[in-house]
Order: structure tokens, then sequence, then C-alpha cells
């Protein structure tokens, strides 16, 4: 393959490539493996690599998230902006489910040709989806993308990952019915930087903007993050249907990124998440290698000689490293 001549295309915003390229990192052979990672190589070393805002943008599913990302990215493309759309859906893990599958298909931003829209790889586990969705990330950044918007539905693992590979982190929330917040964990409270409580309009109006104050309150108990200004996390209403807010809430994203930028945390964040992955794929591979098939009968042999008091369990142990380090 020649690796030079595709970064190029993909550099010069071929969207062809750039699915190929995806489908590339996305792929678990040996040797797309190599491509893809002499390709993030080849891009990522170019001097005039452009710079995207990464954004994160969770919650449960019915809350409005393909609603809001189709309008929010509709009016992110009357800006002038280039809008790429990505997921990482932990339900495909089991179903090999994609965000397309649902039935709001954003189908005004997927017919633009300025937006690029990329459902979930199918996989069987979530630290694999999530280690490819940064590398489709970094391709989506590469290729031009002004805004890499990143969708996850709010279960387990999957917000913490998006944060990882992300510039700024969007929680989306519908109105309450009750006075109760809606049992979001605190966790996911602690890594979002702005909330969103969405269907502001009609009769849900009042409850949009009740909620909104409760997790206003909520969100000032938090412990202050050296990355915030003033006022920041914030919660705000919107309305991804009647596409009201949705101009406040990108200038508080802005607002809130080039405060960042100025204070040196957006570089900083970002040189702390390559570490993170970097640590992430080493793990990971080490986990592969003790999957591969000679490993795995080694284990089997070992297991079973210290079931049988053969050997003792930090002897076999010692033998299987040393076995893998080979
Ligand atoms: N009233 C109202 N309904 C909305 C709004 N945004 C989404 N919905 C509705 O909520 C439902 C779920 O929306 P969807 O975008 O598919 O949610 P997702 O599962 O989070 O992607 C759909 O019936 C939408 O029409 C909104 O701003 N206001
Ligand atoms: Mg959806």
């Amino acid at each position: 393959m020649d690796i030079a001549a595709f970064a190029e295309k993909i550099a010069q915003g071929d969207r062809r490539s750039l699915s190929r390229a995806i489908t590339l990192v996305e792929s678990g052979r040996a040797d797309h493996r190599t491509d893809a990672v002499a390709l993030l190589e080849a891009l990522t070393q170019r001097p005039d690599r452009p710079e995207a805002l990464r954004v994160g943008l969770s919650g449960t599913p019915g809350v409005g998230k393909s609603t809001f990302i189709e309008s929010f990215g509709m009016m992110l493309l009357d800006k002038g902006l280039r809008v790429a759309v990505l997921a990482v859906d932990p339900s495909s893990v089991r179903s090999g489910g994609s965000i397309l599958g649902d039935k709001t298909r954003m189908d005004r931003l997927s017919r633009e040709p300025m937006a690029y829209i990329r459902p979930s790889p199918s996989q069987t586990q979530l630290g694999g989806v999530a280690r490819r969705s940064r590398d489709a990330v970094a391709l989506c950044e590469a290729a031009g993308f002004d805004v890499v918007i990143v969708e996850t539905v709010g279960v387990g693992q999957s917000e913490t990952m998006v944060a990882e590979m992300t510039d700024l982190f969007l929680l989306l929330l519908a109105p309450a019915g009750g006075d109760e917040l809606q049992g979001v964990k605190r966790g996911i409270m602690e890594i979002a930087d702005l909330i969103l409580v969405n269907k502001a309009d009609g009769e849900l109006k009042s409850a949009a903007t009740r909620t909104c104050a409760d997790y206003a309150g909520a969100l000032r108990l938090l412990r202050k993050r050296v990355q915030d200004p003033e006022g920041f996390p914030k919660a705000m209403t919107v309305s991804a249907v009647e596409e009201t807010g949705l101009g406040t809430a990108w200038d508080e994203m802005t607002t809130l990124i080039d405060w960042r930028r100025e204070a040196g945390h957006f570089a900083a964040r970002r040189a702390e998440q390559a570490r993170y992955w970097f640590r992430e794929d080493v793990r990971n591979g080490l986990l592969a290698q003790l999957d591969g098939e000679a490993a795995r009968a080694q284990m089997k042999t070992l297991g079973a000689a210290v079931a049988g008091g053969e050997m003792t369990a930090t002897l076999a142990a010692e033998e299987m490293l040393a076995a893998l380090r080979k």
C-alpha cells in the first residue's frame, strides 16, 4: 500500500479515502494494523496538520442525541464549519447495532457534502471500539473537519473513554418529570463541561428550565477543576427540534475552549490523552498476546500443572511471562 499517497488524499479531504482509512483502523487484521499505524503516523507528522475541535456527546437513549447532532451540525455548517460525527456505541458490542440503526438517522446532515457521519464499529470489546474510535477521530481531524463530534450512549465506561478522546464533553439530558435529579452518575457529572437539557419546548419547557436549574445547582457543588474558567461547567436548556439555544451552546463551547487554549489546558489535556492511549495500547497489546493460540495452550498446560500440584503458581506464572517475552 502507498501510505504517502493515501495520507495525501485524506489530507485533501477526500471522503472515500477517509472512509477506507477508518475501515482500516477498525480492522483487527495484523497487516491492516501495520498499514493503519503507518498511515496515522504519516498524517500526524505533517507540518500543516489541521486541528479540529473534538466534542464528546453523551446521553441515554431517547434524550435526543441524534436530533441534536443533526440540528447542531446543520448550524455549524451554516457557520462554514465542516462537521464529522462518529459513534462509540457500547450496545454494538453486544448486538452489532449502530447509531444509524435507530430511528433518527440524521437525514439532513448525512446529505450535506461538508458533513461526514460514521456509525460505530461492531466489536466484541468496548476497549477495542474505543481505541479505534480514537484513531477515527484523528483521521477526521487530519481530513480537515473543523468539529468532530463523538457520540456515545450513557452506559458504563463509554463516557470515560469518549472524554479521553475529546476536548469538550457535552452531557445531554431530558427534562425530569418530578423534582429528582435523573440519577446521573456523579462520575459523568464530573467529566461534563456543558450540560444541555434538551426538549425545552412546548409542554416540556418549564420542566426543562427546572431541571436545568437543578443541574446548575448540582454542578456548583462539584469540586472546582483547574481547566475551568469562572462559571464552568455550565447547564443550559436547548431544543433540538425547535433549534433554540444551539447558537448559545456553541458560543459557550468556544468561550470555554478559547480560555483553555489561552491558559495552556487544551494542549496539556491532549498530551495527557496521548499518554493515556499509549498506555491503553500497551496494556491491550499484552492482553492480546495472552489470547494467541500458543499462549492459550501454554496457559492451559501450566494451569493444569499448577492445579495438579506439580508446580507452584509462582513458578508457572514466571514461566508463562518468560514465554511471552520471547
Ligand atoms: N419535544 C422535543 N422532542 C425531541 C427533541 N429532540 C429530540 N426529541 C424527540 O425525542 C425522541 C428521541 O430522539 P433521538 O434524537 O432519536 O434520541 P437519541 O436516542 O438520544 O439519539 C424522538 O422522538 C425525537 O423527536 C426536542 O428538542 N424537543
Ligand atoms: Mg440516536
